[in-house]
């Protein structure tokens, strides 16, 4: 599929405007959004105004049979997606989940089945693999200057308040391995290969959550190497490092190590270059958020990109199922004390 795609997003909340201000951004890239989607009315008419779309919808069924619509991006909450995947299926549209897929492996599956059989493209919003610092990770460990990783740190604590942008994250029945462990797990996909076994120790030490807000897993990956996986909205320590994910990368030859503030140092045959990653400051962003609203562009960037050169996404719902595969394995393993072997589909 080449050329001009229209574009339907629903739900018009919190994390939708970056969505929102990238479409708008990729217009040069052939998209257009047509038309917002919210059971908000309030929310949805807002968004359609602040974007300039000529089309708002309190009803998803209505935007798809009304709009002409190439490509749905659906940025609701979990418990919303296969609902509205489905009913996007049926009217043979490409569709993009945000993250997390869903709230179980079943739904997960459900749906991936769902767009194989009607033969239609899917992808999933995993922006962290976006994120310019950790493009240049993944750049440094491909260029092989310090061989095969062996071993990580993959990390992503803060104290900084995400309650009031997203409190929902208080009442969620599994929290923290679903919405932050999707993103690490992915990276440690992602940096080290697939996972063949996992441990992982939740914690709740936040009275006021009712789930996990803090996950430590241990992930022994089909090549060997071996990766410390940590997720936790509960460190209290400044300079906060909010929203970095922060890496030890080990190989034969060397490390990549990055440092708060956008820093990295790589040691390679006993020679350590330090450098300072420059992060684009696109102009609807806004700090601390400024990273992570850039690599809501590049992720929306690549999946138009497949999408009209007719190939999968990096970020596919197959791709996407063996990273959630891992979170289940690691509530499992919480469950269970033992190291649990991520499910295949
Ligand atoms: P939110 O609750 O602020 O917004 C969700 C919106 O969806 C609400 O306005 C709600 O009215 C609307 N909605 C619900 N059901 C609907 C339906 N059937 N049809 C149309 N609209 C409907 O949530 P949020 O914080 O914007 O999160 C949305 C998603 O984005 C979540 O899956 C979350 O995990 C994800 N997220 C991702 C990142 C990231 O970095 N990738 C960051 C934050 C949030
Ligand atoms: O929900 C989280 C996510 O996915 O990325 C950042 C976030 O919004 C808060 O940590």
């Amino acid at each position: 599929m080449a050329g001009r795609v229209p574009i339907g997003v629903i739900g018009c909340g919190f994390f939708a405007r970056n969505h929102m201000n990238s479409w708008k951004d990729l217009a040069p890239q052939g998209a257009d959004l047509v038309a917002v989607c919210d059971i908000d009315p309030g929310r949805a008419k807002a968004a359609a105004e602040a974007f300039s779309v000529p089309h708002w919808y309190t009803d998803a069924e209505t935007m798809f049979r009304e709009r002409n619509l190439g490509l749905v991006d659906i940025v609701t909450r979990m418990d919303t997606h296969v609902q509205l995947a489905e009913m996007a299926f049926r009217h043979r549209l490409p569709t993009i989940v945000q993250k997390p897929f869903a709230p179980d492996w079943d739904a997960c599956v459900r749906i991936v089945k769902g767009a194989e059989k009607a033969g239609l493209f899917l992808a999933v919003h995993e922006n962290f693999r976006f994120q310019t610092p950790l493009q240049k990770v993944k750049e440094i460990i491909d260029s092989g200057v310090i061989g095969p990783p062996s071993w990580a740190r993959i990390s992503f604590r803060t104290g900084y308040d995400i309650y009031t942008g997203q409190p929902y994250f208080y009442g969620e029945e599994r929290f923290v391995i679903l919405d932050l462990g999707v993103h690490v797990l992915d990276l440690a996909r992602y940096f080290l290969g697939e996972v063949a076994r996992v441990s992982c120790e939740t914690q709740k030490r936040n009275p006021k959550v009712k789930a996990e807000d803090t996950a430590t897993m241990l992930c022994r990956h089909m090549s060997g190497a071996v990766s410390m996986v940590e997720c936790t909205y509960e460190t209290k320590k400044l300079p906060d490092p909010f929203p970095e994910t922060l890496l030890e990368i080990e190989g034969p030859r060397g490390v990549i190590v990055t440092k708060p503030g956008y820093k990295m140092e790589v040691t390679v045959d006993g020679k350590m270059t330090a450098s300072e990653i420059e992060i684009p400051m696109l102009h609807w962003a806004k700090k601390p958020w400024h990273m992570i609203e850039e690599s809501v562009f590049k992720t929306c960037a690549h999946i138009l990109s497949a999408l009209q050169a007719g190939r999968e996404a990096d970020t596919s719902g197959r791709d996407n199922l063996k990273t959630y595969a891992i979170c289940e394995a690691a509530y499992e393993s919480n469950a269970t004390g033992r190291a649990v072997k991520p499910a295949e589909a």
